[in-house]
């Protein structure tokens, strides 16, 4: 995790057990919310934009971790579905880190 993205290659997610480990490479506090995105939802990015992510359900999350600091979680992914990552940090503006970019979709083959 850097401000404000998640750095992966979604390449080495793969349907099954996956274990996870999120480190914060970066220069404020991040952590990580795994979402499920149903098949007929919109993006993640739109669900942003609307403000309403009703349509993401938390599956896993990594606490908020200081610079430098690393969480681990294993993950049963389904196959063919669609998974968000977002960070939900808030700045000392008030601002939440998904809003400035840092939330990121993928799909499982
Ligand atoms: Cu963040």
């Amino acid at each position: 995790m850097v401000e404000y993205r998640f750095q992966y290659d979604a390449r080495d997610i793969h349907p099954g057990r996956n274990t996870i480990r999120v480190q914060n490479i970066g220069k404020f506090s991040h952590n990580l919310t795994l979402f499920i995105v149903p098949d007929d939802a919109p993006t993640i990015e739109a669900q942003q934009r609307a403000n309403d992510f009703g349509e993401a359900r938390e599956t896993a999350l990594v606490f908020t971790q200081t610079p430098g600091n690393a969480g681990v979680f294993a993950v049963d992914f389904r196959p063919e579905t669609r998974y968000a990552f977002l960070c939900r940090f808030r700045d000392p503006d008030g601002g939440f880190h998904y809003n400035k970019g840092m939330l990121s979709e993928f799909r499982t083959p």
